[in-house]
């Protein structure tokens, strides 16, 4: 059995690169030593781990995979998506950090900011002694931010913005905020623009989003912007031609989910095989019994299918043509995954699983959010139908 150790039926390490693996399997060892021993009680005491941060900084994984003159560590992305699924393995929260970090405040101030945005923030956003958030969804605009009702107006010398951004993963802890926000008339998407937002600025406020059932090794937030006033050097020059900036950044996440997923679903698996060959009933494992067999078999199955369709996207998103729609099939089709295996997991170790000590239903409820973020499922879904048709049925 102990083959199963890693999770790896088709040895897919025969088709990552020697550094590929190396990487993988120092995150993996950092993890095991640094996470899993404080992660569940990270989790019930509702906070997100802010101790690891620097070590993260200084190991490169945030923003892995951007330029090395930024401070960068700059991996390939199928290396990036290892380290995602590393975190993941250990709590959604974790990778969530990471991704926001890296995929959604590093990569738009790297593809869309002025130099000085680059120069300022990146180094500091790599090593962990900045913290960024990402300030997208509102209260009334969740899977169509094309409708967003923060607004960006024009002083003479800056801009004043003024509006409230929900659900924001790393919101209280942050130093500097990406807030897309209309500068023209609302429902105008082409007026979309992203603005780096010190979070010291006078008038923005975070406020801890109360009353989570998920994700609560995390910190999600409220952002309130009161007339918040900037200069015009925060303006993201890049910025303005349609939503396609934003989603452009929710691309480079909802690729990162898609790795990490199969990382939460690697730990229920593991988990599971441990407890069915060690818990005995009726006199004898109940890994010995049938159904319990049959339900193994479907979580490693699940597995496999997922790490194929990761390593694809990976190795496209490296030679340069992997499209969003690809990026939509993975996030929606592994986190689905993830989320049946999870529940199974805990349906398995009986009443243990409702237990903080295992990790299955702690990354059951996690992957709620994840089902959600960056795109419901269903949303997904509808972005693939538009793929197929042509058709948008949004
Ligand atoms: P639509 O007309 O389809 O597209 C507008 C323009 O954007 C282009 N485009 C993309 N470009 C890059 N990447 C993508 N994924 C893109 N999708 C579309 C598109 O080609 C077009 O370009 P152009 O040149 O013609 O202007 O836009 P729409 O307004 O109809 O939007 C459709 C829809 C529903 C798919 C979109 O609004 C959407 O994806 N909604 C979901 C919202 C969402 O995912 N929000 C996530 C918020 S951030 C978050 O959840 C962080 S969780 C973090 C964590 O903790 O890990
Ligand atoms: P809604 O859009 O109101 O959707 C409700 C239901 O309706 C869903 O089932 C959805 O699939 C369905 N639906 C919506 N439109 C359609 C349609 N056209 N046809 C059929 N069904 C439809 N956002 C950020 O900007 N930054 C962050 O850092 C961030 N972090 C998050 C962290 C957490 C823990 C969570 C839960 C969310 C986070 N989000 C963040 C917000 C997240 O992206 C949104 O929750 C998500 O996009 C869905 O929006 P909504 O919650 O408003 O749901």
């Amino acid at each position: 059995m102990s083959t199963f150790e890693g999770v790896d039926f088709y040895d897919l390490d025969s088709a990552l690169s020697e550094e590929e693996r190396m990487i993988r399997d120092t995150i993996r060892q950092w993890v095991d030593e640094r996470v899993m021993p404080i992660i569940g009680d990270a989790y019930i005491e509702r906070r997100f781990p802010r101790d690891l941060i620097p070590e993260m900084g200084e190991m490169g994984m945030l923003g892995a995979n951007l330029p090395e003159e930024y401070g960068c560590a700059g991996l390939n992305n199928v290396a990036y998506g290892l380290i995602m699924q590393e975190l993941e393995r250990a709590d959604s929260g974790l990778r969530s950090f990471a991704s926001v970090q890296g995929a959604l405040v590093m990569y738009p101030i790297f593809a869309f900011g002025s130099e000085e945005h680059r120069t300022t923030w990146l180094p500091k956003l790599a090593s962990g002694e900045a913290i960024g958030c990402f300030g997208l969804t509102e209260p009334d605009y969740g899977s169509n931010p094309g409708g967003m009702i923060t607004t960006a107006r024009k002083t003479d010398d800056g801009w004043v913005l003024n509006g409230t951004k929900m659900w924001i993963t790393n919101g209280s802890m942050a130093d500097v905020a990406v807030v897309w926000a209309q500068t023209g008339e609302i429902g105008d998407t082409r007026s979309i623009r992203g603005f780096v937002v010190p979070t010291d600025t006078p008038g923005f406020t975070a406020t801890d989003q109360k009353g989570k059932l998920s994700l609560l090794a995390s910190d999600t937030s409220e952002l309130h912007l009161a007339d918040v006033e900037v200069p015009d050097s925060a303006l993201m020059p890049e910025t303005g031609s349609g939503l396609k900036h934003p989603l452009q950044c929710l691309t480079q996440a909802r690729y990162g989910i898609a790795w990490g997923a199969i990382g939460a679903a690697m730990a229920c698996f593991d988990e599971s095989r441990r407890y069915a060959v060690e818990r005995v009933m009726f006199d004898g494992p109940i890994g010995g019994k049938q159904i319990q067999q049959v339900r193994l078999a479907e979580m490693l199955t699940k597995i496999t299918q997922a790490q194929l369709v990761a390593l694809q996207l990976g190795r496209l998103k490296d030679a340069g043509t992997m499209t969003p729609f690809q990026v939509s099939l993975a996030k929606r089709a592994n986190v689905d995954m993830a989320c049946d295996i999870a529940r199974e997991a805990r349906r398995l170790l009986g009443g243990n699983g409702i237990l903080v000590e295992y990790h299955s239903m702690r990354h059951m409820a996690n992957l709620e959010s994840v089902y959600t973020y960056e795109g419901t499922h269903d949303i997904h879904g509808l972005i693939l139908g538009h793929a197929i048709t042509g058709i948008p049925a949004y």
